[in-house]
Formats: C-alpha cells, structure tokens, sequence
C-alpha cells in the first residue's frame, strides 16, 4: 500500500501482463505550458531554496545535512558520508542547472532540514534514448521524518525538471518501492580486514585466525597490468569511444559524450580514480574506475570513518576483467581504502567470487520514472552507476 507511489507514474506491482507489451512512457504527453507554474506548499515555517553549490556555505550546508542524515545501513551502524569536493562533483555535471539541488530551510532559523537533487543525463533504456535527470540525495532531517515531506520535495523535483521539457527520471533506492526495473545486490572485498572486523562492518571467518584473514586479503603494491597509469585530459577522446562501445551491450546505460566523460572520469584524488591500460602502439585498451565514498561509524570509539571505494566505470578490453578489478582492488587499497565495493551488474557476477568478495546484506534497486519496461532488466544486463 503505497499511499505516494501508488499516485505516481511508475510501474506499479502487480499490474495486468499485456498493460507492459512493449517500453514506453506511462503518462500521455503533456506540455511544458500545462506544468504547475508555482512551488508545492510547505508545511507552516519551511520554504524552499536552491542551493548553490559554488557557494562554499551553501555547500557544506548540504553536506552537514547529509553527514548527519543520509543513507544508513539496516542495522545503523555505517552512514554515508559522502565530502564536499565530491558532492561538487556529483552534482555539477556538464548542463546542471541549481534550480535543480532543490532544498527546504526552517524560516525563522534558516537551517537546512531537506534536499533533493537532479541532474541531466541521457539514458539509453533497451532501444530507446531518453534524456532524463538523475534524482539522488534525498534526505530529510530526522527529526521531520514520516511527515509526508518526502512526497512533496519529490513533487517539487518533478515540477522543477517538467519546466525543462523532460519527462522521465533514473533513481536508485535501499527500498523497494513500486516497481524496480533491477534489483542488484552489493558485494565487497576486504582491503583492510583488521579494521573491518574491528568496526563490524565484517566477522572473523569460521576457523579463520586473523593472521590467516590478512593473507587471504593480501595484495601487491603496484598494479600489475604493464602501461597501466592514471588516466589524462588527453585520454579523453578514446576512453569515450571505448566506453561508449562497452556500454552497448547493456539493456540500461548512460550516453556520456567527450565533455561528460572529461567530468566523470578525470581523475579526482579521494572523489574519482581513473586508470587507462595503454598498449605499446599508445592506443588504450582498457579502463578502470572508482571513487570514494566514506560512510561514518556509527558510535564507535576507535575509528570514526571507514573509507570506501565503489567499482565505477571498468571496460576490458585486451586485459581480461578478473585482472583489471584485482589492479582496481591494489589501487584503492594503495589510496587507502578499506573496502571495495560492488554491485552484481555489469560482467560482476562472473568474477566476484574469485577476487574474494563477500555477498553484502544491503540491495540497490534500480528505478525509472514515468518509462515502463516490458520485462525486468536482468542485473547483469545494467551498465548504469548511480553515484
Ligand atoms: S535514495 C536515498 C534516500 N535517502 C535516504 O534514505 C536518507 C535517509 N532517509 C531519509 O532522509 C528519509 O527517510 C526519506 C523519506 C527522505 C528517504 N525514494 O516523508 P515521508 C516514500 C522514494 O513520510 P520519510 C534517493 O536519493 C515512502 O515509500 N520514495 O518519509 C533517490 C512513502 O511513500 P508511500 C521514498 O522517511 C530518491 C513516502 O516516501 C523513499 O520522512 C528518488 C513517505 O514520505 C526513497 N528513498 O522521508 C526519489 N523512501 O506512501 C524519487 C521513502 O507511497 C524520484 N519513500 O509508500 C522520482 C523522480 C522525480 C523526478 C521526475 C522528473 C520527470
Ligand atoms: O555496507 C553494507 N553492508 C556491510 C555492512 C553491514 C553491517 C551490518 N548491517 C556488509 N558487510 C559484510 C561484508 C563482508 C566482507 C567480507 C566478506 C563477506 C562480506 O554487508 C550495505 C551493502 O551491502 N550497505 C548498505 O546497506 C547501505 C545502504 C545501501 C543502499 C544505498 C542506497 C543509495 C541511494 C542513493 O541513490
């Protein structure tokens, strides 16, 4: 019983075999002239903003907000904490518009107590382009949970973006909400096992002493692929022709042109590594990518942060996939990270398992607004990362 969602464009569960033939949008057409020219109400006391994220106060009012707020696992013992220079990146992609990091503030205060965001990206669903936003980073201040505002800051998103002239929306969930178009699950590979299982966040095997659990997860300290380096400015042209050829294969992906993939993949420390395998005629073959997004521990007096790195954008190409994410695995853990982590989408399924990762207890759906699919896209059929 979905008291919003059951109102909303979107799939719905249990809807009637023969509605959902064929891919295609749920609304009729409408036009930008017939979209609600005022904001949504508020409660008494809020009102909207948007936030400008060039603002260096503005965002690191986001960025408390979402410290303190945001996603956390079932058992509330990690929450996301995703820092400033990566929130910049994540919400200024070529084409983003401000009107679109969309928050509420208490009037009489000021403070920030909600955000919602989007941002333009061009998603390839089976055979159909769409240009879309990206929503992400919903939160509500704890205190003013269950309080029907999420509905209406999602209302608001839609108007917002409705104004532009686009119609359809990717978003990724924990939850399951009416009706995911994939269900992924996340894994993860230890890098620093001691703190992991000092923190909770993993447990000392069966019959596994720690000295053991540390060589299990033992790596190398340098990648081990030859002409593997940090991808360049200048890499730009082929990396987006390479990627854009692997991500043919996927039933949902992104479109990313040469601008898009300069932003997402230049090399960013502790927010986006890249990495280019280049073969000896200087032609590259292969990319790797991921980026870094803490989570704080939640009371616990020896560590405050655990900081991991998430699988990004990874194409093999003369090197096979196994070998790449192993030198993905060397990298992150030669930055400093503790965990890698992934999801069962792309080609993951078949290499998880030999590279040591352990299935996750948490699931990511995969969502589309007002687009419906015909079938549910199997997760290794998802060629698309959410940030
Ligand atoms: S996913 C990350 C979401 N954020 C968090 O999980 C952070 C911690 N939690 C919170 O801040 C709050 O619990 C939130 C809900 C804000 C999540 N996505 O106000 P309420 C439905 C969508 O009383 P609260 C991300 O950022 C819920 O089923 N809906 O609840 C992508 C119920 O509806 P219904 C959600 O707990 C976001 C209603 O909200 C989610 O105080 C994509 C209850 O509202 C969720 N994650 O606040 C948004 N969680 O009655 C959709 C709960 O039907 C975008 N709900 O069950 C759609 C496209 C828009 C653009 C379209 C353009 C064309
Ligand atoms: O990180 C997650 N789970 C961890 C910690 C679990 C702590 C107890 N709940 C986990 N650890 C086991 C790892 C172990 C390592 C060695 C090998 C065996 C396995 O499972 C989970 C993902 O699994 N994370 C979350 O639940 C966070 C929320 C995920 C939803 C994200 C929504 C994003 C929305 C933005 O668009």
């Amino acid at each position: 019983n979905y008291a919003f969602w059951g109102t909303q464009p979107v799939a719905q569960f249990g809807e009637q075999p023969g509605t959902s033939d064929a891919d295609g949008a749920i609304d009729k057409p409408k036009d930008v002239a017939d979209v609600r020219p005022e904001p949504y109400g508020l409660p008494q006391n809020f009102e909207w903003v948007t936030c400008n994220i060039d603002n260096d106060d503005e965002l690191r009012e986001i960025y408390e907000l979402l410290s303190a707020h945001y996603v956390e696992d079932d058992d509330n013992m990690f929450r996301f904490a995703y820092s400033k220079e990566f929130l910049r990146w994540a919400l200024q992609p070529p084409g983003f518009k401000a009107v679109w990091h969309c928050g509420v503030r208490v009037s009489t205060t000021g403070k920030l107590v909600a955000f919602i965001s989007g941002i333009p990206a061009t998603v390839r669903v089976n055979a159909s382009t769409l240009t879309t936003v990206e929503i992400n980073f919903l939160c509500v201040h704890k205190k003013l949970r269950h309080k029907r505002l999420a509905p209406v800051l999602i209302k608001e998103i839609t108007r917002r973006v409705n104004l532009h002239n686009i119609w359809q929306a990717v978003y990724t969930a924990g939850v399951l909400l009416p009706k995911p178009v994939s269900e992924c699950q996340y894994w993860h590979r230890s890098l620093n096992p001691k703190k992991l299982i000092s923190i909770g966040f993993s447990r000392l095997a069966q019959r596994m002493t720690m000295a053991r659990t540390l060589k299990l997860y033992k790596l190398p300290d340098q990648p081990q692929t030859p002409g593997i380096r940090q991808m360049e400015d200048r890499d730009v042209p082929q990396v987006t022709a390479l990627l854009a050829d692997y991500l043919q294969k996927f039933q949902i992906a992104p479109v990313l042109d040469e601008e898009e993939v300069r932003h997402w993949l230049s090399f960013q420390p502790d927010v986006v590594h890249s990495y280019v395998v280049e073969g000896p005629d200087g032609t590259l073959t292969d990319l790797l990518s991921f980026y870094t997004l803490p989570s704080s521990i939640i009371g616990n007096d020896q560590y405050d942060s655990l900081k991991a790195a998430y699988m990004f954008y990874t194409v093999p190409g003369a090197t096979p996939l196994p070998q790449l994410m192993n030198d993905a695995l060397i990298l992150a853990h030669s930055t400093g990270h503790d965990v890698f982590n992934a999801l069962d989408i792309f080609d993951n399924q078949k290499i998880l398992k030999e590279l040591k990762f352990g299935i996750g207890d948490g699931k990511l759906r995969y969502y589309l607004f007002n687009w419906r699919v015909a079938h549910e896209i199997p997760t290794n059929k998802v060629g698309l990362v959410m940030l």
